[in-house]
């Protein structure tokens, strides 16, 4: 017994010691670099000795003059300055790598990085990243972001030292589309509201920022041939509140902004339910040739085109005509969901039709899974949200699947019974509902080979502005960016969970108000 007890507080001392040791040996140094919390998780991440530091003298030295590389490196600059109160410059490199500057170097190197991967290299002299293509760096310049102390990211200036530690990161992601939507339809968002979502999925590698421009309360995109739809089905929203919508300058403007990001913008009209606000504004698109009323509750499935009429068709050709020519993405999104009074032998013939059009435009449809009920055009991509079924028959036409199961990927869903906004038709998605699951084994039927990328949707019935945005959005969107970037198939919430507490100062030096999930353990991080 006393041996025992004696041996307890032997024990006790030692590792008291150790810890304290520990403490005095690493001072005021990072962790080590494949213990940090870099969301979504690279590929590998090997730790070394030494850290980098940052310094008012370092220099972003770019391999090229002008071009995408040198916004990239502008891009760096101006996140690391407000912070560090540095006027880090950026220049070209003049040949040998000199000590305290960080490299951005474009050059083919290892395959698998593909289009988006890098590497990264940080030695306690120099950080090294080189890419095949220029979105692999601009991917590459979120993890630095992300290796430095998170007051990296304050709009002001805060204390440092600046330090990075030492180690190399392999990275590539998974799939090849990864993105986020926001429906401006029900509840309209500015455009700077807009390119803050934009900068906040960018920083977390995702790539598509898909916008829902249309629905029965709204229409949001200006149509030069058809201006009643923004004067008249863009003027309300959801609550009977004053509407919006984006003349064709600013929509550009946009897709501008996401494309210096490496984000494709995917535009959606949906049709042919879903389009109360284009039936108010003209009543010759409607089968009575009489308007409907603009509509502001949040009902879905009761309004459809009149598809025997022929002003129908020629209505979407002029509509996604004029999409076509101020989108360079490849995708344009027509809809498709929920045509509950449309029936289905007349739904068929008009998907069919309308992918017809759209694919005479030179572009690819996204639709959600009902159009798997039609006959696919070859490069048609389907997007499940609700019907298992119908992802399972897109892929045996040959399709792609956009894998944004409701009951995961919905950024509306409610948290749990307290969550006081959003809806919960799909179930309540928790923090850890959204991050764990696997696209690839989800829907059996759907294998990895068949899935094009991951989405999750923003539903804006309940969400009017962007603090409940950020609240909905943050911190589900971190784990799903995680697991469509994320190499193991299935995710290990209790690893996650730590990275993402750790990663909740960082939020914070954000600004982002987000849902203080009491499943992660934010307060052992966040001081
Ligand atoms: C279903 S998801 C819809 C939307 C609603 C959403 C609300 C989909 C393709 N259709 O019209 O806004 O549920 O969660």
């Amino acid at each position: 017994m006393h041996l025992i007890k004696q041996n307890s507080k032997l024990r006790l001392i030692l590792v008291t010691g150790f810890l304290i040791l520990q403490v005095i040996a690493k001072g005021n140094s990072p962790a080590d670099l494949s213990r940090l919390s870099i969301i979504p998780k690279p590929v590998s991440a090997i730790p070394e000795k030494g850290n980098f530091t940052l310094t008012k003298n370092s220099v972003i030295f770019v391999s090229a003059q002008g071009g995408e590389i040198h916004s990239i490196g502008n891009f760096l600059a101006a996140k690391l300055i407000p912070a560090t109160g540095f006027g880090t410059k950026v220049k070209v490199t003049a040949g040998k790598q000199t000590s305290g500057n960080i490299y951005l170097t474009l050059a083919s190197g290892d395959e698998k990085l593909g289009e988006e991967g890098y590497e990264l290299s940080v030695k306690s002299n120099i950080i090294s990243l080189k890419a095949n293509k220029p979105a692999g760096l601009f991917n590459g310049v979120q993890t630095i972001r992300q290796l430095f102390p998170a007051g990296i990211e304050s709009s002001s200036k805060q204390p440092g030292p600046w330090q990075i530690p030492a180690g190399v990161i392999f990275d590539y992601p998974q799939y090849a589309y990864r993105g986020a939507m926001l429906d401006v339809a029900r509840h309209f968002f500015q455009v700077n509201d807009v390119k803050r979502f934009i900068d906040l999925i960018a920083f977390y590698k995702m790539n598509v920022m898909h916008l829902h421009l249309s629905d029965d309360q709204g229409w949001r995109i200006e149509i030069k041939k058809w201006p009643n739809l923004t004067s008249i089905g863009g003027s309300k929203q959801v609550g009977g509140g004053a509407g919006g919508f984006y003349t064709q300058k600013q929509y550009s403007d946009i897709v501008k902004y996401a494309a210096e990001r490496y984000i494709t913008i995917v535009p959606e009209i949906d049709m042919p339910g879903h389009i109360n606000a284009a039936m108010a504004s003209y009543p010759e698109l409607n089968c009575n040739g009489k308007a409907t009323d603009l509509y502001t509750g949040t009902e879905v499935g009761f309004s459809s085109f009149c598809t025997s009429k022929e002003i129908t068709y020629q209505f979407i050709s002029d509509i996604f005509g004029e999409l076509a020519a101020i989108t360079p993405g490849p995708y344009l999104h027509i809809g498709g969901d929920e045509s509950h009074v449309t029936k289905l032998e007349d739904y068929i013939p008009f998907v069919n039709r309308v992918q017809q059009i759209v694919t005479k435009l030179g572009k690819k449809v996204i639709g959600w899974d009902e159009i798997a009920l039609t006959s696919l055009s070859p490069n048609s991509a389907v997007q499940y949200w609700a019907k298992a079924e119908n992802a399972v028959k897109g892929v045996k036409q040959g399709a792609k699947v956009i894998m944004s199961p409701a009951a995961n990927s919905y950024l509306d869903m409610k948290y749990d019974s307290t969550t006081s906004l959003g809806l919960f038709w799909a179930g309540f998605v928790e923090t850890d509902k959204s991050y764990n699951w696997d696209p690839s084994t989800l829907v059996p039927g759907v294998e990895k080979e068949n899935i094009l990328g991951i989405e999750a949707p923003l539903w804006t019935e309940t969400i009017t502005n962007m603090k409940d945005l950020e609240y909905m959005v943050f911190p589900r969107l971190l784990g799903i960016a995680d697991l469509a970037w994320r190499s193991a198939p299935a995710g290990n919430w209790g690893e996650y969970k730590i990275r993402l507490a750790k990663h909740g100062a960082r939020l914070k030096a954000m600004q982002i108000d987000y849902y203080p999930s009491k499943l992660v353990p934010w307060g052992d991080y966040l001081k």
